[in-house]
């Protein structure tokens, strides 16, 4: 296993995030130090962003410093870093500015209500050091001394703080797809293994991962072996358990942990089930089929009386039995499934490939990062089944995002037009983010949103008060098309601000307003369990991706996740349709 050269074997594609958070986390050292470091900040800032943005991983550019150089935010001395850390595995310089920042402040800077000043200040006056000293003077009392900390704000950061240590213990589905993805090709390349596969939370698609689950079949005298190879792959930091049958892992990425189990052949549908969950759905289907006079569990499905082995190598050999529909991974939450599924009613739900186009795209035109022609012939190349893209740019009132204003919203419109000439079809929509105002109007008038192809109004200030009203009043906006990102949340950051979901449902339907499902990894939103609801009275839901960057428009997978989560079928979701159908609604919302 072990390497000879200096190079650091990675997983996959690991070496872009991990880079990323270095850059990342120099910028924040910057920013501590203060002033004189601003150009310092803002140019790891955005080295981080690029490399998070990269559809390769960065060792494919860095040939030599002119590949690198080429890179947006890439400079010399940038680029010798990423070389630097390619060879050694670290950047010496982090490894300096490390010394010069209390070690505990550093991960306290990403939290909401903190930022370098705040911690500066706290360790100044109070000599906060850490995470619990952190905790403590807030619980203690201690902050409400100091001036300008007030009780909004120490509640503020006392809220951010909780969501933080939530967000530790687990990953976002997107990341954890990744890792778990690339973990089992890395199993399934060891000798023995027969099959291997994703289970648990991850396997059902949930919006955040705890621990990543696989299940592997082998020959028991391989086992030993197996389990050996597994806790010595690379990338593995510290192996948590190892035993005959089953190891946990700890892995550098994202300090993810991965657990394995090995079966035999005949077990391997039923283990497969088992570990996939959920622990109610798990439990709920034992106990139906021991009242049918079966046993089931990890090892199979047994006759109840003489323990017969009836059923167990595959999941749908066990459905079969049971006179079920397979239940979708995604389904498995105790939410009315095994019901379904023994009458046969379950839904078919919508795939990937259903997606005709992505609703929500931002460009350089506000805070995008690729040009409109860049996107089009990206998405025609990599995505063969869309057939159009909606431009969403940001209002004025988005300052920091460049929102447009209506005169550069009409070239805008120019340039579309012009491209949709040479691309000889109209693939790409002139669409809108527009702002939903604090009193619930809209940041543009109704003459120039009557011009876009698609109106998406989405709420991006005054997050923390109930905001059922303002989107209420949006969808009675005729011109309105659907509510961006309605509950406003940012997983294991931001709560949603409180919204009356049935209200908002309820309003959707008799405005005919869409929802849209957000895909961008942080947010996925609306939330499955509302996405449920909503199809189920009716709501037409359009999942978009919010791409900010070319390589996040794989995001969709993440939004049809959700979709699938939810229930929906394609017929829910307004992209899976052509262009003349999303015509259809939106005129036939214009014209009640
Ligand atoms: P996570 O890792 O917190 O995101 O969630 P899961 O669902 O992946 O949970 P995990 O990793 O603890 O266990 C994987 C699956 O194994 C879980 O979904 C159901 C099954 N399982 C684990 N413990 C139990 C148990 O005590 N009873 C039952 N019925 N199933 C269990
Ligand atoms: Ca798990
Ligand atoms: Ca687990
Ligand atoms: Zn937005």
């Amino acid at each position: 296993m072990a390497t000879t050269t200096t190079t650091k074997k990675r997983l996959e594609t690991g070496h872009n995030a991990e880079l990323a958070g270095i850059f990342h986390q120099m910028a924040s050292c910057y920013r501590y130090l203060g002033a004189k470091q601003r150009f310092r900040v803002i140019a790891y800032d955005n080295a981080s962003r690029t490399l998070n943005g990269l559809k390769d991983d960065i060792s494919t550019y860095a040939a030599d410093v002119k590949t690198l150089d080429k890179l947006h935010g890439v400079g010399e001395s940038i680029a010798s870093k990423i070389l630097e850390y390619l060879q050694t595995g670290h950047v010496a310089t982090f490894e300096q500015l490390k010394h010069r920042v209390p070690p505990g402040l550093l991960p306290l800077m990403d939290i909401n209500g903190f930022g370098p000043a705040t911690v500066k200040t706290l360790h100044r006056k109070l000599g906060i050091s850490n995470q619990e000293e952190m905790i403590s003077a807030i619980e203690s009392g201690r902050l409400e001394r100091l001036k300008g900390f007030g009780p909004k704000r120490i509640d503020n950061m006392r809220k951010g703080l909780k969501l933080f240590a939530g967000q530790h213990a687990r990953m976002l589905l997107w990341e954890a797809m990744h890792i778990g993805n690339a973990i089992l090709k890395e199993v399934l390349a060891i000798p023995g293994i027969k099959k291997a596969g994703l289970a648990g939370s991850l396997r059902r698609r949930k919006e955040t991962i705890g621990d990543i689950d696989i299940v592997a079949t082998a020959g028991k005298k391989d086992w030993k072996k197996i389990i050996g190879q597994f806790i010595s792959l690379p990338g593995v930091e510290r192996v948590l358990a190892g035993g005959e049958t089953k190891a946990s892992i700890l892995l550098e990425r994202n300090k993810a942990q991965v657990d394995l189990r090995l079966v035999t052949d005949r077990e391997y549908g039923s283990a497969l089930l088992y570990f996939t969950g959920c622990r109610e759905h798990n439990i709920a289907l034992r106990t139906w089929a021991k009242g049918q006079g079966w046993k089931l569990n990890e090892y199979g499905v047994f006759d109840a009386e003489t323990d017969k082995w009836l059923a167990g190598a595959t999941e749908e050999e066990i459905y079969q039995l049971f006179g079920m529909h397979f239940i979708p991974p995604e389904l498995r939450e105790e939410r009315g499934e095994i019901d379904m599924a023994r009458k046969g009613l379950l839904p078919r739900l919508i795939e990937t490939k259903d997606i005709r186009g992505d609703m929500h795209v931002h460009s350089t035109w506000s805070d995008g990062t690729a040009e409109i022609s860049e996107i089009a012939e990206y998405i025609r190349k990599s995505y063969p089944g869309y057939e159009y893209v909606v431009i969403t740019d940001h209002s004025p009132s988005q300052r920091v995002a460049r929102g447009l204003t209506p005169q550069e919203f009409g070239r805008q419109f120019a340039e579309i037009d012009k491209l949709n000439a040479k691309l000889g079809l109209p693939f790409v929509r002139r669409g809108v983010e527009v702002d939903i105002l604090p009193d619930g109007s809209l940041d543009l008038s109704d003459h120039l949103l009557q011009q876009f192809d698609w109106v998406l109004a989405s709420v991006h200030s005054n997050l923390n008060q109930d905001n059922t009203d303002r989107l209420l009043k949006a969808c009675e906006n005729p011109l309105v098309c659907c509510i961006g990102h309605p509950s406003g949340r940012l997983i294991g950051k931001r709560e949603s601000y409180p919204v009356d979901w049935e209200k908002l449902i309820a309003g959707a339907v008799r405005t005919g307003t869409a929802l849209e499902i957000n895909s961008q990894p942080e947010r996925l939103d609306i939330p499955d369990v509302v996405a449920k609801e909503a199809a189920a009275k009716g709501v037409m839901l359009a999942i978009g991706t919010d791409s900010h960057a070319i390589n996040q428009f794989d995001f969709m997978t993440m939004g049809v996740s959700v979709a699938r989560r939810g229930w929906c079928t394609k017929e829910n979701i307004l992209n899976t349709f052509p262009w003349k159908e999303i015509e259809r609604f939106r005129s036939s919302k214009r014209s009640r």
